[in-house]
């Protein structure tokens, strides 16, 4: 028994067969921060977080005095829900979940109705409800950000860590039982697992660039949107803020919101998303992002078609492996949008740590966001 079924997990779009060589070309000779923080680094860009940068995320919450400060969360909720098919209304609720990633559903183990029935006995007096999951928990099924040892290509993770590391396995002492029997040996990451990300956490000045409303249609941009450069850059520009050396990056398409309007469609390997371009990895690498985050499920669009040949998540390439720039998705945004939007300021502090899950590809999170009020 392990906990990890890569095959399931990753249903992508049929394509032919996988193999690293066009990815390895496509991204040969574009910049990456091996060695940059000394070889054994796990942390990538959030090293770039240091003080400085923390008060420039301090100071944009404070653009306009203490006396006008709100605060917003990104996690989207766990529901429970699927999200009806392409060709059915959506719903109020549901989890936008990556194929082979179902939605999570949690049960009480004792409440009122378990006392009430004798079930539990009051400790002391006292009377306690508590839950379990009762489906499998997919990290990278719900709002989460991604460990660096979660995407490579070759057989060479960020920093130069052998690819091997994604597969180590440890036996536990002790078997846990599970609804699938006794657990006594899962794999997981030995080296870029989300555990230095959740130990050093995020905080620092980020910008949202929302692409959505700059350029869609009804604040949103279709299915299949591809966002380069010139979307970012245009964006920034009709909202009248510069993206600064060491930010965060918080693009907004308006994907997630199409999962709670029934009149919209939604489809995970269709969303808008950002598309390789050299010409964006550069400028990704000259600022010095810190991280990017989206509120779509891969940041990037799935599949890229790029001088005719297939590439899927060429940008979890360009940026986790070479990189080592954590990628945030499945982040709710509009809240934060229609703020910036109303304030005319799209800066704000933001503050985020992942889940801690020990050896995990990548955490749950939450992020809080303190924006300037109008
Ligand atoms: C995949 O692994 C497909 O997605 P993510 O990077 O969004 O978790």
């Amino acid at each position: 028994m392990t906990n990890c079924d890569c095959g399931a997990a990753l249903a992508l779009p049929d394509g032919g067969p996988d193999d690293a060589g066009p990815i390895g070309a496509l991204l040969d000779g574009l910049p990456d921060n091996w060695g940059r923080w000394g070889p054994d680094d796990e942390r990538g860009t959030l090293n770039l977080l240091g003080s400085a940068e923390m008060a420039a995320g301090l100071r944009a919450a404070l653009a306009n005095g203490d006396g006008a400060i709100e605060r917003y969360t990104l996690g989207l909720p766990i529901t429970g829900e699927p999200i009806p098919p392409e060709d059915r209304p959506t719903t109020a609720t549901g989890d936008p979940a990556f194929p082979g990633r179902g939605p999570v559903r949690r049960e009480n183990v004792c409440d009122a109705a378990a006392y009430r029935d004798g079930e539990f006995e009051p400790q002391a007096g006292m009377k306690f409800v508590d839950d379990r999951f009762v489906t499998p928990l997919y990290p990278h099924g719900i709002s989460h950000m991604d460990a660096l040892g979660h995407a490579w290509y070759g057989e060479t993770l960020y920093n130069g860590f052998d690819a091997a590391t994604t597969a180590e396995r440890k036996r536990f002492e002790q078997p846990v039982e599970t609804l699938d029997g006794a657990v006594v040996e899962t794999r997981g990451l030995g080296a870029l697992s989300i555990s230095p990300a959740a130990e050093c956490g995020v905080a620092g000045r980020a910008v949202l660039l929302d692409v959505g409303r700059a350029i869609g249609d009804r604040d949103r941009l279709p299915p299949e949107y591809e966002i380069g450069l010139d979307e970012l850059q245009r964006t920034a520009t009709e909202q009248g803020v510069s993206v600064r050396q060491c930010d965060v990056l918080l693009v907004r398409t308006g994907s997630l919101s199409r999962t709670r309007d029934p009149d919209a469609a939604w489809s995970p390997t269709d969303e808008p998303g950002l598309v390789f371009s050299e010409a964006l990895v550069e400028w990704v690498h000259e600022l010095d992002v810190a991280a990017i985050g989206a509120d779509n499920v891969a940041v990037e669009r799935v599949v890229q078609w790029i001088d005719g040949e297939r590439y899927v998540l060429p940008l979890h390439g360009a940026f986790l492996r070479n990189l080592g720039l954590p990628l945030v998705e499945m982040l709710w945004l509009e809240e934060l949008a229609d703020a910036c939007d109303a304030a005319g300021e799209y800066v704000c502090l933001l503050t985020a740590a992942p889940l801690h899950v020990e050896r995990a590809s990548g955490g749950p999170i939450n992020p809080v966001v303190l924006a300037p009020t109008g």
